[in-house]
């Protein structure tokens, strides 16, 4: 089994004891490694007054992890700038909120270009190098330069947008030639996999060779979907620890008579948080009758708060809330609660456990883990309704959801109706299903098609004659 070196930007591997409260990416990635030798490489996190590429090693629950430090101008322009103000939002559909700067693009390439260098001498013969996220698209591309020759995948966490989209970016086409210095492209899903195909075929000039195999800019690269899954055999263990269970029993003591409705997201405005306060907000309106008999808690950690649109979002919501409180609050009855904090990962199992409803509506979602998350942590015998955006990467595995348009507060009140009202057969039914889905398609599977797919690619593509 070859060497792994897993590249993302952050790199925060969890302790393993549940005490946690990292992403996403972080819990699928630290599984990865945890069953092949090799690294994780990333930023610290921290700054340093000057770049020296001075590489920080350490081993965390079986992981071996390598950081490097970068200036303040690297984390304005590539992390705050590029990554996050034009790539992200972007990629989201959120063009209203993409900032064009050329000092973003040029802190991007240089950030690029330092991790190249820095990781350059860690990487040995018959590595397999996995790079991670949007952060680090032309990555591949600088090592190539430095003489790296072993295969390189790439796999993309977010969505990749609509070729019409894309173009709206200026120096578009570098990003996506920088994608073909890679071996292996991965997508969450059909839909984005087939975007970047039709970015080729019509931006490129490029054309496919095999299936799923493309050649464009002299280069070939093979590309495939590979839905991200959680560990959902350790989220079963999480349900059952002691403090999963308290949990649960704190939100049932605090819900008495009344319905639990769960909302768990970073606080992102991507997520569809103001909409789906609109959505909660119709349906009290809506339905007097029900109104007494539910409680909303809504869970959203603040992230990205360099970034002015996070910190507006945040003003907005906070402002959302107090209104849907005063409105329909009591003297002795509130319908919602919203929290800015992180949990641990046990508790938070016990707070889905918890829920008779997770909501999970962004507008734009690349997968969305806590959908999964919600399903793997609730009781077989009496599980609750998942209400699913339509425009998650999980919404094409998690069919038996209730899924949704989140930007209609209509279809999000009438689908709360529906949940709250479904009987247990039905539950039980679709929540079979979606769990089903939850376990077989886990991170296991996920890292294991995407690492044998990279492995099975003999050699780098030799550049082609174009
Ligand atoms: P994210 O945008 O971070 O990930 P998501 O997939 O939902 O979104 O993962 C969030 C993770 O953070 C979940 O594991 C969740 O439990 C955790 N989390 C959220 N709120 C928390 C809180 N208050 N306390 C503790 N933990 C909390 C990006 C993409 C997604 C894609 C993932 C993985 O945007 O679309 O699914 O990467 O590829």
């Amino acid at each position: 089994m070859s060497r792994l070196i897993v590249v993302s930007n952050r790199v925060n591997p969890p302790s393993g004891k549940g005490d946690e409260s990292v992403g996403g990416l972080a819990m699928a990635l630290a599984a990865a490694l945890r069953e092949y030798s090799g690294l994780w490489f990333g930023w610290s996190g921290k700054t340093t007054p000057e770049f020296t590429g001075q590489l920080a090693m350490q081993r965390i629950d079986g992981v071996t992890v390598a950081t490097v430090d970068l200036e303040e101008a690297d984390v304005d322009e590539y992390y705050n700038g590029y990554a996050n103000k034009t790539l992200w939002p972007l990629f989201h559909y959120r063009q209203d909120l993409t900032a064009y700067d050329r000092a973003y693009g040029e802190g991007y390439e240089r950030v690029n270009r330092r991790f190249a260098e820095t990781l350059r001498p860690l990487i040995e013969a018959g590595d397999l190098v996995w790079i991670h996220d949007y952060h680090l698209i032309p990555l591949a591309r600088e090592l190539r330069k430095l003489g790296v020759k072993n295969r390189m995948g790439f796999f993309l966490h977010v969505p990749w947008p609509a070729h019409q989209v894309l173009t709206t970016l200026p120096g578009h086409k570098q990003l996506v030639q920088a994608m073909f210095d890679y071996d292996l492209v991965g997508f969450h899903i059909a839909e984005y996999q087939q975007a970047f195909e039709e970015y080729v075929l019509n931006e490129a000039a490029g054309e496919q060779i095999g299936p799923g195999l493309w050649k464009a800019f002299g280069r070939t690269v093979r590309v495939g979907a590979y839905p991200i899954g959680i560990d959902a055999a350790d989220f079963a263990k999480l349900v059952r620890s002691a403090r999963a269970v308290r949990m649960r029993d704190l939100m049932a003591a605090c819900t008495v008579f009344r319905n639990l409705i769960v909302g768990v997201d970073r606080l992102d405005y991507s997520k569809g948080l103001e909409e789906r306060f609109i959505g909660f907000e119709r349906f009290l309106a809506d339905n007097p009758d029900l109104r007494r008999e539910v409680l909303m808690l809504q869970i959203a950690p603040v992230s990205r708060e360099g970034v002015e649109a996070y910190q507006e979002i945040r003003a907005r919501l906070d402002s959302l809330s107090g209104r849907i409180n005063g409105e329909f609050s009591d003297i002795d009855w509130a319908p919602f609660r919203y929290v800015n904090k992180n949990y641990r990962r046990d508790e938070l199992a016990g707070i889905y456990r918890a829920g008779r409803v997770g909501l999970v509506t962004p507008l734009r979602d690349g997968m969305n883990l806590v959908a999964k998350e919600y399903v793997a942590a609730q009781d077989p015998d009496d599980p609750g309704v998942l209400i699913l955006s339509r425009f998650a990467g999980a919404a094409r595995q998690l069919t038996e959801a209730l899924l949704v348009n989140p930007n209609s507060p209509e279809e999000l009140a009438e689908a709360l109706k529906q949940a709250l009202s479904m009987d247990k057969p039905e539950r039980i039914r679709r929540w079979q299903a979606l769990y089903e889905n939850v376990q077989r398609e886990d991170v296991t599977a996920w890292r294991d098609a995407y690492v044998a797919d990279l492995e099975h690619i003999q050699a780098r593509p030799t550049k082609l004659a174009s």
